[in-house]
């Protein structure tokens, strides 16, 4: 054994030390598995195993075409649906397709928007495509999202990079960003660069807003013969494709399933810890900025006790309130949805109902976008997204410059509803939201007044949704206390023992202290008792002990036992999640989406989105497709005005994987005596028996019973 001063001292044994095989292998960056992913090949469709495909237009697909497509994207707005589809005529090779499909080419490839795994899969699948095609074709990477086009900073795509980022997640070969290529200026500098790299084809691969991009671009150099081609990304899982009568053509975008299972295994692990531990409530934020696609599968993928799915609550009416309204003849039928105090009271029946069975343990699944669907503040982000776009549009400096500080802010928001007020104007922001605001917590103010993304976004993942929700939550939950509706149920053999052990007879007194006494596996102590006083109070008025006696020990241990204390622990898991290794589903999906723009490029389409489909089912029933971008557009609000962009999916109410979630979420609460019912979705792999593994809500909406 070396002396270990000599080693802290970093003499010649650190050294030695460092040179040790064991020491080597244990500290390189490259341990076994990634070995393993790097050099684990995907399953190609059927489709690729040919040298050569071919694009069939099918025209049974129809779109609802926004008129402002129409008019915005004439060039693409025609495009159809194109199935990818083999050649197999004997003199195929002699023909001009052939030239033109092994025509050489140089294709740039960018990644827009928050990273999700599987992103280096579709650059792999895009190089062997075009590198097995012509051995001279060239991909070009952009670096650091848009940006990259914008100041033509890019890299060339070689097999040695693309044999080291194989089946990794992450977007870390050429990094991504969120610049929107949104006005002339970065127009005329993206084509002039592309043009300059003298392109063929630029690859955009993001979510709703990139696409959008997509589209807008494709637009613009149809004249220039680049052709531009979108790849549905987002770990949120809204980009789903449907045609007007239903028929699916993109079930889900890539990096769902893997953020998803990454999130389940950490909520899992906490469903365990919670179970065990039996003290915490694990609040659990899910990503997913909007729609709550992720939640959801969290849900199905490790019954949670409590899951909240924003869409649901936006489908909300208080009947009490409009019943009370009506009773005083003053009803606003827009001003009965969902509110923060019936969130909140919604997630303590919950908590009260398991309390009663003895468990003052859970864990809580809570989408970041929760907020998009509580009516009341849906109407702040409106409003402030207006009032900042307003602002900007008027001045150099900017909203955020010129109000750093919260109070700042309020104060611009003080003097716009005081203007509203003087001139008697309808405005967007008056005394009475003025007020209503007021009543916010400060950190929330702050939440949502801070600066939009660069889509004018409203960022969620920078609010304490959690935080909000729960500081409500406990509030309601000592007025509960109070009422003597929370209460922790005490076994009854427990119970038994305790008082036999305290030389006191259980039955004399459970009558007393307990509702259920006769009947109750958990006990609940009657709501009239809330303190050792008023327990007291019960004990002298039943003769159990004198005005001038103590309360016994054991029944102050009892009575304090019933009484729950609500300790929480919060989580957020987002940015992990997006990090994650790409599971074999994803890694298989992004490998022949990149095969299938391939086969969109050579085949001359632009305006299209590389997709899947049938993804819901098993893999040899996959088909590639592509899928026009400028139909699926429609006209929201952005940066305060109403822009076209790229329809968001949500989560359907209506859809099998929301129906059995609502139809098991009472025995996935589990407040009863028996055990809870979590899952455990197992970890991440690329081998082993989840290989076969989809999104648990595809698999689900699959399901046909008709
Ligand atoms: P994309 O839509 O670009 O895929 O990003 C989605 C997302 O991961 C959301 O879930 C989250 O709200 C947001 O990105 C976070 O953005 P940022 O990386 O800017 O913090």
């Amino acid at each position: 054994m070396r002396d270990k001063k000599e080693i802290e001292a970093g003499g010649a044994a650190i050294d030695v030390l460092l040179k040790h095989p064991d020491v080597k292998r244990v500290t390189a960056n490259i341990n076994p598995d990634l070995t393993s992913r790097r050099t684990s090949v995907s399953s190609k469709c059927k489709v690729f195993t040919n040298p050569y495909t071919r694009l069939v237009s099918d025209k049974n697909y129809i779109f609802d075409i926004h008129p402002e497509s129409e008019r915005q994207l004439p060039d693409i707005i025609k495009n159809q649906v194109q199935k990818v589809v083999f050649e197999d005529a004997p003199d195929f090779e002699k023909t001009d397709f052939e030239k033109g499909y092994k025509k050489k080419r140089n294709i740039g490839i960018v990644f827009s928007g928050g990273p999700a795994p599987g992103g280096h899969n579709v650059i792999a699948g895009l190089f062997d495509a075009a590198i097995s095609t012509n051995p001279e074709n060239k991909i070009f990477g952009f670096l650091k999202g848009p940006d990259g086009i914008i100041e033509n900073e890019y890299i060339e795509i070689t097999k040695e990079l693309v044999s080291q980022y194989k089946n990794t997640g992450g977007f870390s070969m050429i990094r991504t960003g969120r610049t929107k290529i949104d006005t002339k200026e970065k127009m005329d500098l993206s084509k002039r660069n592309c043009k300059k790299l003298e392109l063929d084809a630029l690859v955009v691969v993001g979510g709703d807003d990139s696409n959008t991009n997509a589209a807008f671009l494709a637009q613009e150099m149809c004249k220039d013969n680049i052709q531009v081609i979108g790849v549905p990304k987002t770990i949120d899982g809204d980009i789903q494709v449907r045609d007007l009568k239903g028929n699916s053509l993109c079930a889900m975008s890539f990096g769902f399933h893997t953020a998803a299972r990454a999130f389940a295994g950490s909520v899992s692990n906490l469903c365990t810890d919670s179970g065990s531990d039996i003290k915490y409530w694990h609040i659990c934020k899910v990503m997913g900025r909007v729609a709550s696609h992720l939640a959801l599968e969290v849900a199905l993928q490790t019954h949670a006790n409590v899951t909240l799915v924003g869409e649901e609550l936006a489908d909300f009416v208080d009947e009490k309130r409009i019943q009370k309204a009506e009773e005083k003849g003053d009803v606003d039928y827009t001003a009965y949805g969902m509110t923060l105090r019936n969130l909140s009271r919604m997630i303590c029946e919950g908590i009260v109902e398991r309390a009663k069975a003895g468990k003052n343990y859970g864990v809580i699944v809570i989408p970041e976008g929760v907020l998009e669907f509580i009516n009341e503040i849906q109407t702040f982000i409106i409003k402030f997204n207006t009032i900042i776009a307003d602002y900007n549009a008027k001045h150099d400096t900017g909203f955020h410059a010129d109000f750093s500080m919260l109070e700042d802010k309020l104060r611009y928001l003080r003097k716009l509803a005081q203007e509203s007020k003087r001139e008697g104007r309808i405005s967007v922001w008056n005394t009475r939201d003025d007020e209503l605001f007021n009543d916010i917590p400060s950190f929330f103010q702050e939440g949502l007044l801070m600066e939009r993304d660069s889509h004018g976004n409203f960022q969620f993942s920078q609010v304490e949704t959690d935080k909000v929700l729960m500081r409500m939550v406990k509030e309601y939950l000592g007025i509960l206390k109070e009422e003597g509706e929370y209460k922790l149920g005490i076994e009854k053999n427990w119970y038994e023992k305790t008082m036999e052990k305290g030389n006191l007879d259980p039955d004399e007194y459970g009558p007393v202290l307990f509702d259920n006494h006769e009947n109750g596996e958990y006990l609940l102590v009657r709501p009239s008792i809330i303190s050792l006083i008023t327990l007291k109070q019960a004990l002298i008025d039943k003769g159990l002990i004198k005005k001038d006696d103590l309360i016994p020990d054991t029944v102050k241990t009892i009575y304090r036992k019933s009484d729950p204390t609500f300790k929480t622990q919060t989580h957020f898991f987002g940015y992990d999640g997006r990090g994650s290794e790409p599971t074999h589903f994803d890694c298989t999906y992004t490998y022949n989406l990149g095969l299938t723009v391939f086969s969109l490029i050579a085949n001359g389409a632009t305006g299209q989105m590389a997709a899947i489909k049938n993804l819901e089912f098993e893999f040899d029933k996959w088909e590639p497709v592509g899928i026009p971008i400028a139909p699926l557009m429609h006209l929201e609000e952005r940066k305060g005005k109403m822009s076209l962009v790229l329809e968001r999916s949500v989560v359907d109410l209506n859809s099998n994987a929301f129906c059995v979630f609502k139809a098991l979420r009472k025995k996935w609460l589990a407040a009863n005596s028996a055990d809870d019912n979590y899952r455990k979705p197992g970890p991440i792999q690329l081998t082993g028996n989840s290989i076969d593994d989809r999104p648990l809500t595809l698999v689900l909406n699959a399901v046909d019973i008709l």
